[in-house]
């Protein structure tokens, strides 16, 4: 883990989960001075940290502020691999920029980079992704598993697979579902998108960059008048706040996870999970590709991830990019 020792000081105080740490148990846990503890103190409540002095017992942090900076979100962090490297930033033009120039350099599988805000976030095809100050996850995440090129669409169903799950596995009041190709709705509203961009030579994948992009902390307001009607977030639908920097952690885990598990067995199990949190199979659709609209059922998917529809003539047809509207 890269933490520097400002944010390795503050994990112990996020894991104490409230409980008071003596200045003194910190130097030796941490092999500095109890002056250095101080002074690295007083820089986290510059920071909005606050921290209460109680006699006998040492510091108490009773306030942190909103952030999914690395301690915060490696306070949570239950990985290998995952996670253990994250570049955070208050604002940046696109994470996914960035990551295409960290990977270019080498950057470990599982590097993180996230941020508060992105000034020029990216949907698919060109478009536009809205990613407010402070009230999403606005995160990619390099993974370079051992694949060939023509597997890569694969993978961005892993990234789906673990966004919903982590979604299902830590909120209660509402039940997400992926819309094909990769949107997550919830209650028939974008709540997260996933855009997976790759690194690769002719026959070798040298790495992927999964971006996701999730509203999370957003009341309607938050949005561009433009998608109110058609966006959501995890607040809105839960009906509290939520910690990002948890959510961040259990996607994590679960792209880990996941992603071994595709690597060592393959496709199938995936494929299989991708389908029951789909909203989008068994329902009767339009899709429109840049050719032409399509109507009819969506049945499946196949092992590329293209979409299958059977249409009222009886014909299957495959539809690899396409905007879908799910029909009632
Ligand atoms: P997409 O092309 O499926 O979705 C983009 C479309 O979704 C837009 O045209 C707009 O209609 C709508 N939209 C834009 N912003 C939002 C929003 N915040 N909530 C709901 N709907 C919205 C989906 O692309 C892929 C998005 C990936 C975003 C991540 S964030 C981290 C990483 N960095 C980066 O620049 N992009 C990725």
């Amino acid at each position: 883990m890269n933490l520097s020792m400002k944010d390795k000081i503050l994990q112990h105080f996020l894991q104490s989960k409230g409980e008071p740490i003596s200045g003194q148990q910190l130097a030796d846990e941490l092999g500095i001075s109890r002056t250095a503890i101080w002074k690295h103190l007083q820089t986290l409540q510059e920071e909005g940290y606050k921290f209460i002095t109680i006699k006998k017992k040492g510091y108490q942090l009773v306030a942190a502020p909103d952030r999914v900076d690395a301690a915060k979100i490696s306070s949570f962090l239950k990985t290998k691999r995952f996670g253990y490297s994250i570049h955070y930033f208050e604002e940046i033009d696109s994470t996914q920029s960035y990551a295409q120039k960290l990977a270019r350099q080498g950057a470990e599988d599982g590097t993180v980079i996230i941020a508060e805000e992105q000034t020029g976030g990216k949907g698919r095809m060109q478009r536009i992704w809205h990613s407010a100050k402070g009230k999403g996850i606005w995160m990619t995440v390099i993974i370079r598993p051992n694949i060939l090129p023509h597997q890569a669409p694969q993978l961005t169903l892993v990234a789906a697979v673990s966004v919903v799950m982590a979604m299902k596995s830590l909120y209660q009041n509402f039940t997400p579902e992926i819309k094909w190709p990769n949107d997550i709705l919830i209650n028939g509203k974008k709540c997260a998108g996933i855009l997976t961009e790759m690194l690769a030579e002719m026959d070798r994948v040298d790495g992927l960059l999964i971006g996701i992009g999730i509203n999370t902390n957003h009341e309607l307001d938050d949005f561009p008048e433009d998608i109110q009607s058609i966006a959501t977030s995890i607040a809105i639908e839960e009906k509290k706040k939520v910690d990002r920097a948890e959510l961040v952690a259990e996607i994590l885990k679960n792209l880990e996870h996941f992603t071994d598990e595709y690597v060592e067995n393959g496709f199938t199990s995936i494929k299989t999970l991708w389908e029951e949190h789909s909203g989008t199979i068994g329902k009767r659709i339009k899709a429109s590709t840049i050719r032409e609209t399509i109507e009819g059922q969506a049945i499946g998917i196949t092992d590329e991830g293209v979409l299958e529809i059977l249409l009222d003539d009886g014909q299957v047809k495959k539809v690899y990019s396409a905007d879908i509207e799910i029909q009632n």
